[in-house]
């Protein structure tokens, strides 16, 4: 997940240096706006298993408070010096590029159904920095898939419509995201 606000001074050319400087909306979380996905009848941006774990990579181009409702998540160590250096839940965490990736860990155990996450600046999530996000019964295929492929095998919520470009487009985009910087903790001393 990338979670990002464009800025063509801080982030010229992110991706391709002959392309336009921004080349996804401002701003957003992996390069979609909340109502760009319903607007074209998606169900939800990112789903999930009850009973399931999954471990979540953080990262931001510039300064967002991430925050999910619902769920707790919990926080991995870091070297950060700004958060504790054990595992501690939250639901509420500030992501930003000096500090690099946050690892977090997603346990939904009960609650199935929809909520939010989203950056807590509130120009941000205002501005569509928000996602959808869906807890499914594991053997709930109606909530979990978009659909089958030819071969008849789930296509999930989360991703695209074969005939959506612009899905698609977002899809690729936030891969090629480069990773941010790692921190530079020679700055902090002996
Ligand atoms: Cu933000």
């Amino acid at each position: 997940m990338a979670l990002r606000s464009c800025d063509p001074e801080a982030h010229p050319h992110e991706i391709d240096e002959d392309a336009p400087v921004c080349l996804c909306p401002d701003p957003n979380i992996s390069c979609r706006k909340f109502d760009e996905r319903r607007l074209r009848g998606y169900r939800s941006d990112r789903v999930m298993t009850a009973g399931s774990a999954e471990r979540w990579e953080i990262r931001a181009f510039d300064g967002h408070p991430f925050h999910i409702h619902i769920n707790p998540f919990l926080v991995c160590p870091s070297r950060s010096n700004k958060e504790p250096n054990f595992p501690h839940w939250r639901d509420a965490m500030w992501v930003q590029v000096e500090d690099g990736p946050r690892d977090v860990l997603m346990n939904p155990r009960r609650f199935t159904g929809q909520f939010v996450l989203h950056c807590h600046k509130l120009n941000h999530e205002d501005e569509g920095m928000m996602e959808l996000v869906e807890i499914c019964d594991p053997a709930d295929r109606e909530c979990l898939c978009l659909g089958t492929d030819a071969d008849g095998a789930c296509i999930s919520q989360a991703g695209c419509q074969p005939d959506d470009l612009q899905c698609q487009f977002a899809k690729t985009a936030t891969d090629a995201y480069p990773a941010p910087p790692p921190p530079d903790f020679e700055l902090c001393g002996p």
